[in-house]
């Protein structure tokens, strides 16, 4: 089979709930994956930040493996000898009390939205059922029923009504905006934002909009709730996004990363007087938790670590800012970013679009793909390499230069 029968049979039996760029990819090693003819790539999308350690990193990998030969999966009826290793090193990890296991950013974010309503109806008195949690237009948190519902964005929520009720969405990267609705809403139990804007287009707020955000919140005593399952660990060059202003999440959401690619696995952080608002029976799920996700999370972080994947992201971002702003084509609107979550902004030329300029870098070798149609986001993992990445910088530059 070649590349044509692969999508052929993917086309006819799967859901089209993709538009995938066109290369069917079957082995992965560090910054590098292979098509089924044998290519070698550059990922520059690293399964949407979740594989920041590479592919198939080996310690993750033996992590997995020597888990499998003990035990996979008890489920939360019994207590398991790894979960408890593994919420003790995030939680110092992270610096937080408690950590509720779960196991994509989805499920993450839906926990923290039921742990906020929890918090606001035992801790803070809101009337029951009466608790509004304030979000960012153009956020991205995920697929389910009420996370569209906090979207602004048609292509996530139209014709999948009815909605969640208890958003209030204000404009993304504007304190004022914040600081009214919580002067007007006494029922604000937290407020939702990614301290970068994945999805979006790798949004960037100014200088200060988090700790302006942060400071209101306590003011009017509700939850700053931070969704870095994109931004955090160590993709924007510190191990979290909201370190940049030393801001610190009343409630923490984790994905992607914390596996480092190989298995679901997220999780929620935060301490006891709000963690513990949620009592046995009242949470969770079949694998969250699960010891395979624990042993691999616990690697993936030690990763983290280890290999100082935050400092080579501010390093390896920098490279890629500065070498990218100061290519000059008709195409290239804006460049922007935080350590190695970069975006190109481009615009049509004679009807080139950001689609036709990531099909040729996967001719020249580089996949990365368009969000919102004009805007290229460039991920690599964070393991790459200086050499790696100035060889990647003139993949790109050369193939702009072919339009
Ligand atoms: C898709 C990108 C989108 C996320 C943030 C929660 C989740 C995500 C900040 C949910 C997931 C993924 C989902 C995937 C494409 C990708 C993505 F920005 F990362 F590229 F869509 F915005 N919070 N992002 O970014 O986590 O349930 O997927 O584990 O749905 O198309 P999930």
């Amino acid at each position: 089979m070649n590349t044509e029968d692969f999508i052929h049979r993917e086309e006819y039996y799967g859901a089209h709930n993709y538009h995938p760029l066109p290369v069917v990819l079957s082995k992965g090693e560090g910054v590098y994956v292979w098509d089924v003819e044998g290519k070698r790539y550059y990922d520059f999308l690293s399964g949407y930040s979740a594989l920041s350690q590479g592919h198939r990193h080996p310690k993750i990998i033996q992590a997995l493996k020597d888990q499998a030969d003990r035990l996979t999966l008890v489920s939360r009826a019994f207590y398991a000898d790894v979960l408890g290793e593994y919420e003790e090193f995030a939680c110092d990890f992270f610096g937080y009390e408690k950590l509720l296991p779960m196991n994509t950013g989805a499920e993450a974010v839906e926990t923290a939205l039921k742990l906020a309503r929890r918090w606001g109806y035992v801790r803070k008195d809101v009337p029951e059922n009466e608790g509004v949690i304030v979000v960012c237009s153009e956020n991205f948190h995920g697929r389910t029923i009420t996370i569209i519902s906090m979207s602004t964005d048609p292509s996530s929520f139209s014709q999948f009504g009815p909605y969640t009720p208890g958003f209030i969405k204000i404009p993304y990267d504007n304190v004022d905006a914040l600081r009214r609705v919580l002067a007007e809403e006494p029922n604000v139990v937290g407020f939702l934002l990614e301290p970068i804007q994945g999805e979006a287009g790798v949004v960037v707020p100014r200088e200060g909009y988090l700790k302006a955000c942060y400071e209101a919140c306590k003011e009017h005593g509700v939850l700053f709730i931070a969704d870095e399952v994109q931004s955090g660990i160590a993709r924007t060059g510190k191990l979290l996004a909201c370190d940049y202003e030393d801001v610190r999440p009343d409630i923490l959401i984790l994905g992607k990363a914390l596996s480092g690619g190989v298995t679901p696995v997220s999780a929620v952080l935060a301490d006891d007087d709000i963690m513990l608002t949620i009592k046995p029976g009242e949470h969770g799920s079949t694998f969250g938790g699960n010891p395979l996700a624990c042993k691999v999370g616990i690697a993936a972080l030690q990763v983290v670590k280890e290999e100082k994947l935050a400092e080579n992201a501010q390093k390896m971002g920098e490279l890629f800012r500065d070498s990218m702003s100061a290519f000059k084509h008709p195409m290239i609107q804006e460049v922007r970013g935080k350590g190695l979550l970069n975006a190109i902004v481009t615009k049509p030329k004679e009807g080139v679009v950001a689609w036709d300029i990531c099909v040729r870098l996967k001719d020249h070798g580089l996949l990365a793909k368009p969000t919102h149609d004009h805007i290229i986001r460039f991920t690599p993992p964070l393991i790459i390499t200086e050499e790696q990445m100035q060889a990647c910088l003139q993949i790109i530059k050369d193939t702009f230069n072919e339009f």
